[in-house]
């Protein structure tokens, strides 16, 4: 049985729920769920435990990331083999992505946070600097589909700016976050800095509500990031979210076809689909379009399936194929469960063409292994159909044309844009999403910025007569 980490100990208290297998659909294992009594005490634990973190110099604080990294690299195989428990992801993606961006995130926000020049701001006779303060204690609350690359990518640094913090992880997926704990202790990091609950979004609610929390980090769905933000209105929280997308892909003719097509094959099915980066609609320059969607179909039928995390989510993804079939899309490839895998929770990688533009398949976020695609005549057009959806997380542009790509990527109404690649990352530029896809940037600096708050201190410097 899975039992909470706080204050440096176990803590077995609340009611049990199961983690289920999405291979198999069976059950895991038992995992304590926090009740607010759980909550109170993880939050009180990094609160008493915040005065004496904070005070550390950030090299020192730096020094601690680096423990944690090479911790997390002597834990590789029992990690890889945690998070493939809880998803179902392949070997491959997990120990080429998921876990080694665990280390390497700490190892990051160490050098960015110890690198980095305080403000300061000269007038004739004035002088003005900033000092950097940490929020105090952070609510981690971290998503199933990169449990561990996400919340490595929020605690390294929360942490290193000075915060404490209270993690959440999924329901689904506790297991990284559990062994996480394993290696904080093993590290001998102070006991509350880091504090790990379990629970679903009952659990999450009264963590972010409670007063001793002093900001919130979300990666999730939109309904949740809201449902957030109005609980913590109140206390005029700082909260920083990256949430759901519909991201387009744009094809140009004059693109490397077998790049695009590899690329796209990527964007739209790695992880199942079950990453907030991948594409869900592509619009694809008229003159390739018929080639392309031919060769993306071939290519989807080769692409093993992955499990969706959860029955619930396997329901979901089953309902926008059927959705498709009654809105009159064609079927490109797919649209059901894969032969032979009617227990977990597989869905066959899918592609659908010929709807419109505002049908709910187009325009609401289906989190699978499946997109739409349609032809495009006009660059113009190409910005306005990519543009017109209420989410503005990530977005592709395939062409072989460099004004083009500069063109079209600054036109484009997203956080992140990749050109002739993807999901390709510099841990130190801002990272996150407009419109309903979030509020606030995560990345380098931007982590830090969020997750501490500066105080301008002005002097007024007295002019001497020699
Ligand atoms: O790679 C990252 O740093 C990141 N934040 C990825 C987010 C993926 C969302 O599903």
């Amino acid at each position: 049985m899975l039992t909470h980490f706080i204050g440096g100990e176990q803590v077995a208290q609340g009611r049990a729920f199961p983690v289920y297998d999405p291979v198999t659909g069976s059950a895991l294992r038992q995992v304590h769920e926090a009740d607010s009594g759980v909550v109170d005490r993880a939050v009180q634990a990094a609160r008493a435990a915040a005065p004496g973190w904070a005070a550390l110099p950030v090299a020192e604080r730096a020094a601690w990331m680096r423990r944690l990294a090479d911790g997390i690299e002597a834990r590789f195989d029992d990690l890889v083999a945690a998070e493939i428990a809880d998803t179902g992801k392949p070997l491959e993606q997990t120990r080429t992505l998921d876990i080694p961006r665990g280390a390497a995130n700490f190892r990051a926000f160490a050098e960015i946070a110890a690198q980095r020049p305080d403000d300061a701001f000269h007038l004739p006779g004035v002088l003005s600097y900033t000092v950097r303060r940490p929020l105090g204690v952070v609510a981690v609350i971290v998503p199933w589909n990169l449990p561990f690359l996400l919340m490595t990518w929020k605690l390294a640094p929360a942490l290193v700016a000075g915060n404490t913090v209270v993690v959440k992880p999924s329901e689904n997926t506790p297991s990284s976050a559990a062994l996480f704990a394993e290696i904080c202790a093993d590290a001998g990091l102070p006991a509350g800095v880091v504090n790990v609950i379990y629970g679903y979004g009952t659990a999450g609610q009264l963590l972010v509500e409670h007063p001793g929390v002093d900001g919130v980090t979300f990666t999730g769905s939109t309904r949740t990031g809201t449902a957030i933000m109005r609980a913590v209105s109140d206390r005029v929280k700082p909260v920083s979210f990256e949430l759901g997308g519909k991201n387009a892909g744009v094809i140009f003719a004059d693109c490397d076809l077998d790049r695009a097509v590899d690329g796209t094959v990527k964007s739209v099915f790695t992880n199942g689909g079950q990453v907030c980066l991948c594409t869900e609609r592509l619009y694809v320059e008229r003159p390739i379009f018929e080639e392309f969607c031919a060769r993306l179909a071939a290519r989807a039928q080769t692409v093993e399936p992955q499990p969706m995390i959860s029955a619930e989510h396997r329901e979901k993804v089953l309902s926008y194929y059927e959705l498709a079939r009654s809105e009159g899309a064609k079927i490109l490839t797919g649209g059901g469960v894969p032969a032979g895998r009617d227990a977990g929770y597989f869905v066959e990688p899918t592609i659908v063409t010929g709807l419109p533009e505002d049908s709910r398949f187009n325009t609401e976020e289906i989190f699978g292994p499946v997109c739409h695609v349609a032809p495009f005549d006009t660059e113009q057009e190409a910005v306005t159909l990519a543009n017109s959806s209420e989410y503005g997380l990530a977005a592709t542009v395939w062409t072989g044309s460099l004004d083009r790509a500069h063109r079209v990527a600054q036109r484009l109404e997203a956080g992140l844009v990749w050109v002739n690649t993807w999901y390709l990352r510099d841990l130190r530029t801002p990272f996150g999403g407009v419109k309903l896809s979030g509020i606030g940037r995560e990345g380098g600096t931007q982590s830090l910025d969020f997750y501490s708050e500066p105080t301008t201190i002005t002097i007024k410097l007295e002019q001497s007569d020699a």
